[in-house]
């Protein structure tokens, strides 16, 4: 037997304890792909079932990482556990998060190339907690020093301090993302991190001033008032009682049983300061959130000529101290419209409603941009602090995809439609990377394929983003439609321009028995995970996003230095309209696209077990509709018949041509031959690889880590003869 076929015998033997493993029924099977009498969807749950029953969340379909959330602790996130998984192949040991990560780090290591795993699922599923598990893999598993431990401890700070202010409450997750996060961690060619960069995605700042019934306002709120230290609430004007706080009593549930907001607010402090803000930094953000408190408690009526006059100064006087603004511009600003008359500027009273949406709109305004410059402070101190010889050669990155699952709730709005469109174009995403891809690519390699069948839903991203048609674009063109556009205008738009679009309907369009299910005010569209009913109420203002622009120029003149980059001159000077939100948010979304298409690809497909959050309980119908919307069964189908690695002749043989006599040092002949005779040696069976027109296919995984073990023992024998030689001299 040679070295390689003892190599591959050890894999085997690896796989049959593997077998022993399936044997066990409690167990269950570790990866769809090995068996074949896993292709029904009710073989496919029960399997699920029978390893989740046995707290094992994590299964496979080849290299695709299935994971149920258990809603408990499971002891299987320790740094005993990591050094089980460092540096060991894919199939080896037992489904993982952290074998997923560790082998994207080492495929990027040995390929010099730049990685994503995309964390998707729906809201609660367990993607937030996916990613950080994978930080700290890196954090716990990567070379360290001083240096690198610094950018280390950040990229793991930048976490609470990230949840604290962009996460929330909601009635599908305590700790729900209310923006969307891709994180790119960056390695030298030594595999140290060095730096990270975080990019964010629209965060759903309505939030700041409205929740629904069980709902709360985003964690620092209460954070701050259940942790501040009592010196510190004083400086800011707080009491320590949420209910004093219009913007935190709406959802009337400001404890929640699973968040303990004061150990929290210690964690997010301290973290604050691992990041590396000043003392200045700190207190200017602690200003600005006890500034929106309140904002919000800043209340008007109407005098007799219903203009909007102020009720009591103390709550503003606190505001314009901690922005530290002028209070009587601000009071202005906030009960007049300045208005540009030809050669002069003339003061337009409020109404009483004008002025509290205008209140409503800088709370909006101070939050989401602060937040925004939160993500810049981060992201400057992560920045790779590291010079080495190497470091200015290649940097590659692993970039880590989280981002607010699909929601449904009872009555869905603007904030719903971005969160699932964004679902919509991720689910696309991995379309377009697994199952379209892969079988374009076996029809242009000419390898033999009985294509499968799957539901694409570029349909639903068109209905959405299409220029001049999709709904985003009748959204814009009411926006932007001077004079009477309304809510109701913009749904009229909607009906003439979808007609009878398969995905969409409305009241109007509706057939009868659909019709008692839909308000006048609504849309539905038919997502890929079910059907939404969206109620077009605020959409014309959300999408608008203005701020009244004697406000933004109240705000440039902060002397809260957060606040006054916040809010820069060339914006309150320029006259050019920004782009819409929803319009931003599609761009921001087809440059991330752009990203993610260039690097290669791993996936998390997190599952949620049931709706009601309880630890180890596993509901079978959610658990089926989730299998079948994100496409698991296809994907299965594809695997199990497909090729699991492929690699383009010149580089194969590039890299494994030590391996074979006929190919070391030199292969002078076509390098598809060279691949033939190498695969040859190596003793692969015909159906575990098939030759393409311009690359070499392997079915299984295990084919190509014996062919990589073989290489590295190799490439070890090499060296020690290298070195023996130069010794000899
Ligand atoms: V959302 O789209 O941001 O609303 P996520 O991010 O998918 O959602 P999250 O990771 O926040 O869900 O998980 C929700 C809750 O499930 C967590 O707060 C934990 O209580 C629970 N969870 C998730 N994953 C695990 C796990 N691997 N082990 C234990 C888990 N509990
Ligand atoms: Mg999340």
């Amino acid at each position: 037997m040679g070295r390689f076929d003892s190599l591959l015998a050890a894999q085997n033997r690896k796989l049959d304890l593997e077998g022993a493993l399936i044997a066990r029924d409690r167990v269950g099977i570790q990866d769809f792909v090995l068996l074949d009498a896993y292709t029904s969807e009710t073989a496919f749950l029960d399997n699920l079932k029978k390893r989740f029953t046995g707290d094992l969340i994590y299964t496979y379909i080849g290299t695709l990482l299935v994971s149920v959330n258990p809603y408990k602790e499971l002891d299987i996130y320790n740094k005993k556990q990591m050094d089980i998984y460092m540096g060991v192949n894919f199939f080896e040991l037992p489904p993982h998060i952290y074998a997923l990560a560790d082998n994207a780090y080492h495929t990027m290591l040995s390929e010099a190339n730049n990685h994503f795993i995309l964390i998707s699922g729906e809201s609660g599923a367990g993607k937030t907690e996916a990613s950080k598990k994978i930080l700290q893999y890196y954090a716990v598993s990567c070379p360290s020093s001083a240096i690198l431990d610094t950018v280390r401890d950040r990229m793991l700070m930048s976490n609470p301090v990230l949840e604290a202010f962009g996460n929330a409450k909601t009635l599908k997750n305590d700790n729900s993302s209310r923006f969307g996060k891709y994180m790119d961690i960056q390695f030298d060619p030594q595999g140290d991190a060095v730096g990270g960069h975080i990019l964010s995605y629209l965060l759903e700042k309505s939030r700041v001033v409205h929740q629904n019934h069980g709902e709360r306002n985003f964690h620092v709120f209460y954070q701050l008032i259940e942790g501040g230290e009592e010196d510190l609430l004083r400086q800011l004007g707080l009491d320590k009682n949420c209910q004093h706080y219009k913007y935190l009593a709406q959802g009337e549930y400001s404890t929640v049983s699973a968040i303990n907001d004061k150990n929290d607010w210690k964690t997010m402090r301290n973290a604050l300061s691992v990041i590396d803000f000043d003392k200045a930094d700190i207190e200017h953000l602690f200003g600005i959130i006890a500034s929106v408190l309140h904002l919000g408690n800043v209340h008007f009526e109407g005098d007799s000529k219903g203009s909007a006059t102020l009720l009591g100064h103390a709550e503003l006087r606190w505001v314009s101290k901690l922005l530290s603004v002028n209070v009587q511009v601000l009071q202005e600003a906030l009960t007049f419209r300045k208005i540009e008359a030809k050669t002069d500027e003339v003061l337009s009273p409020f109404t009483v409603d004008h002025a509290i949406y205008a209140r409503d709109a800088l709370a909006k305004a101070i939050y989401g941009r602060t937040f925004n410059w939160l993500v810049n402070r981060i992201n400057q101190s992560l920045e790779n602090q590291v010079w080495r010889p190497c470091s200015i050669l290649r940097k590659n990155v692993i970039g880590l995809l989280d981002i607010y699952g699909f929601e449904v709730f009872h009555v869905n709005s603007f904030e719903q439609f971005c969160i699932n469109y964004c679902n919509e174009k991720l689910q696309q995403l991995f379309i377009q990377l697994t199952l379209k891809a892969e079988q374009e690519e076996y029809e242009a390699e000419g390898i033999g394929w009985e294509p499968v069948q799957f539901f694409n839903n570029k349909i639903i991203c068109d209905l959405v983003e299409e220029k001049h048609r999709g709904v985003i674009a009748v959204l814009d063109e009411e926006c932007l439609r001077p004079g009477d556009a309304t809510d109701l205008t913009f749904l009229g738009k909607l009906e003439e321009k979808m007609g009878h679009h398969p995905h969409f309907v409305t009241h109007m369009l509706a057939d009868k028995s659909t019709r008692r299910t839909l308000e006048r005010g609504d849309f539905r569209l038919l997502h890929y995970a079910g059907e939404v009913t969206y109620c077009v109420v605020g959409f014309i203002d959300k999408n608008n996003d203005l701020l009244y622009r004697n406000i933004k120029e109240v705000m440039h003149h902060s002397k809260n230095s957060i606040v006054r980059q916040c809010f820069q001159s060339t914006e309150s000077e320029s006259r050019r309209r920004p782009e819409t939100v929803a319009t931003q948010f599609k761009n921001s979304l087809l440059k991330l696209t752009e990203i993610l298409m260039s690097k290669e690809a791993w996936y998390v497909r997190c599952l949620k077990s049931n709706d009601s959050k309880k630890p180890g309980h596993f509901d079978d119908m959610l658990v089926r509709h989730q299998v079948k919307y994100l496409g698991l069964m296809e994907h299965l189908r594809v695997r199990r018949a497909g090729f699991a690695y492929r690699r383009r002749f010149d580089v194969f043989l590039q890299r494994y041509k030590p391996l074979c006599p006929a190919t070391w040092p030199h292969w002078r002949g076509p390098a598809a031959e060279g691949v033939e005779k190498l695969a040859q040696h190596l003793g692969y069976k015909p159906d575990e690889y098939k030759m393409g027109r311009t690359k070499i296919f392997i079915r299984h995984p295990r084919t190509l880590f014996a062919t990589e073990d073989a290489y590295e023992i190799c490439k070890n024998e090499l060296a020690t003869k290298i070195q023996a030689q130069y010794k000899g001299y």
